[in-house]
């Protein structure tokens, strides 16, 4: 069993890691994390992180109690090898959303509590290294913007609902 007190995060280099310590001492992992964002997914006002897990592992949400601890738990989607993850609110219903970069790259909308229904969201590249979140058009809606594998952006602008490839 997890000891989720004792779990840490740390940045090494480029690379996200989190060590999941387990309370018989004697078992640790380690998972190296292509990516991480912060963002409050459960309303309760403490930031929560989370992380685009590569080829290595599952993408995991990470909600914090306010004073350093997390508690840790899947995100599951549909893809493999999640690059990047960027937070914020894609459909305008108050709850933070997540999107990932990778193969494919997904958009997964929160629920308010922390869970979340994801779905693939096509960037023109079999793989998008990278994400990021604004309003790039100043439309008042939330946009994303990929950094794809060929050196190629994708600017997908939100219309209120999500967001959608539109533009390059
Ligand atoms: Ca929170
Ligand atoms: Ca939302
Ligand atoms: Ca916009």
């Amino acid at each position: 069993m997890a000891d989720e007190e004792s779990n840490q995060m740390a940045r090494i280099g480029s690379l996200n890691v989190l060590t999941l310590a387990f309370t018989a001492g004697t078992l640790m992992t380690v998972l190296v994390i292509a990516d991480a964002a912060h963002g409050g997914v459960d309303g309760d006002g403490d930031l929560d992180t989370v992380f685009a897990n590569g080829f290595f592992d599952r993408n995991r949400v990470c909600l914090g109690d306010g004073s350093g601890g997390f508690t840790c738990s899947d995100l599951i989607t549909g893809g493999q090898g999640t690059q990047g993850v960027a937070v914020g609110d894609v459909d305008g219903d108050g709850n933070a959303d997540v999107v990932f970069a990778g193969g494919p790259s997904e958009v997964c909308l929160g629920d308010g509590s922390g869970g979340f229904i994801c779905s693939g969201l096509s960037t023109d590249r079999l793989v998008s290294e990278g994400v990021a979140m604004g309003d790039v058009d100043g439309d008042g809606d939330l946009d994303a913007v990929f950094a794809n594998f060929e050196g190629v952006f994708k600017v997908c602008l939100g219309d209120g609902s999500g967001v959608s490839p539109v533009a390059t």
